[in-house]
């Protein structure tokens, strides 16, 4: 045993870890006293279940399972089959689409499974830029998206908007047969009708990426893309709040080339066990008590975002529309990197991020990304979430006081132990 870990609550059931492997059942411990005792505000992470971390950790992980249900290349999967397809069903029901592949190991491979789908080598597609906002699979130079297609990225304007009258003139000139929407930090409701009547203009298909906004979807509070795009990926673990992974969902005429796609295509075995997973936390999804904690998510991202400006910080775009917000530090002379570090040193867990126009290094940046929804789960409310504003906005303004920091480390410790985790 390397040290002590006094809180164990949820890491019960890890006894036979504790058996075989003491170290790593202590940094799992260890993991656990982490979450508990910081406020988490990456915009893309969340505290799944019980439920649907038992389902990850069952007996299911045993099986191969290549193929899909009912034409696999293996044996023995009469059980896998029937969680796989009500982990299919609960997808559709949900996202009101045709047809879901759940076997994508991460929204990455989700989104190269659809390229690899519907494009050949060298097509054009038409995607939001990853420093204003966009996803690395979505065409970035550095991902196999940007190295084998021809990309052409749209922007935000300076109030941080998606400019549609500029999609469309982009769309005119680059004639993309796939145009994605959908991004990982953006903070405003992204119009899926008026993106449909840009790629019906120019005979693109559209490809919605909801993997940050999927549970705000699911429960009602952001429009769904459902009836709009042809094909929409997605992560499980962000806003809905499941396992780790993602989904495909698309029109019935698109099925059989996506599911040829992620098997053969890209991936092999699936996990089946993060499968049910995924199963479980979509059940959990369909509940109203789902839709209460979507809506209490925009209001505690609104809350936050208030209660930044009103402590004198600027946010791009202003006001959020939903989970999540980006701090713009340019006016503080401090850098993203730098205050992410300060954050962490308070108790508080986000991620540096760029800003359009940012004049720093992706690596630095001159901004940083917060989100609302893990801190939803574990029961914060507004009032809670004016309050990590007021810590936010101190510690960056006293970033070289260390007394400071110390007491805003006390005062985050007081509202995690408000609101226990698990
Ligand atoms: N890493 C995810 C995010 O933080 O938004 C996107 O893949």
């Amino acid at each position: 045993m390397i040290g002590t870990i006094t809180d164990k609550r949820i890491n019960m059931d890890l006894d036979k870890v504790r058996e075989i492997d003491s170290d790593v059942a202590y940094y799992i411990d260890e993991e656990l006293e982490r979450q508990q005792n910081t406020i988490e505000l990456i915009a893309s992470e969340n505290f799944t279940s019980p439920a649907v971390m038992q389902a990850c950790g069952s007996v299911l992980t045993n099986k191969y399972a290549e193929g899909k249900p009912h034409k696999r290349y293996y044996n023995g999967c009469e059980v896998i089959d029937k969680i796989e397809e009500l982990a299919q069903k609960r997808a559709c029901e949900l996202f009101r689409m045709d047809h879901a592949n759940v076997q994508p190991h991460s929204g990455a491979q989700a989104n190269m499974a659809v390229f690899f789908a519907l494009l050949k080598h060298g097509d054009s597609v038409l995607s939001m830029d990853l420093s204003n906002g966009g996803h690395l699979s979505h065409g970035s130079p550095v991902n196999f998206s940007g190295m084998y297609f021809n990309v052409t990225q749209y922007g935000v304007d300076e109030n941080g908007c998606i400019d549609y009258d500029n999609v469309r003139e982009m769309a005119l000139q680059c004639k993309p047969k796939l145009i994605i929407c959908g991004a990982s930090n953006y903070s405003k409701i992204i119009d899926f009708k008026r993106f449909r009547e840009i790629a019906d203009e120019v005979g693109a298909i559209l490809m919605a990426d909801i993997a940050h906004i999927a549970g705000l979807i699911a429960g009602g509070v952001h429009p769904s893309p459902a009836g709009y795009a042809q094909i929409v990926t997605t992560t499980t673990h962000k806003t809905l709040r499941g396992p780790r992974g993602g989904i495909i969902m698309c029109d019935e005429e698109y099925a059989a080339a996506i599911d040829k796609a992620v098997f053969p295509g890209i991936q092999g075995g699936p996990l089946e066990h993060i499968i049910a997973g995924k199963a479980v936390a979509l059940k959990e999804a369909l509940q109203p008590s789902f839709k209460e904690y979507a809506a209490q998510i925009v209001k505690n991202a609104k809350a936050m975002a208030q209660g930044l400006l009103d402590n004198g910080l600027d946010i791009v775009g202003g006001m959020t529309e939903n989970h999540l917000m980006t701090l713009d530090l340019r006016k503080t002379g401090k850098t993203g990197k730098d205050m992410a570090n300060v954050l962490e040193r308070v108790g508080i867990t986000a991620n540096k991020n760029t800003v359009p126009n940012d004049p720093q290094s992706p690596f630095v940046t001159s901004g940083i990304r917060l989100g609302a929804a893990a801190m939803t789960t574990r029961g914060f409310k507004e009032d809670d979430m004016r309050e990590v504003a007021r810590i936010i906005a101190e510690a960056i303004k006293n970033s070289d006081d260390e007394q400071i920091l110390d007491e805003l480390r006390q005062d985050s410790l007081k509202l995690c132990k408000k609101y226990p985790l698990y």
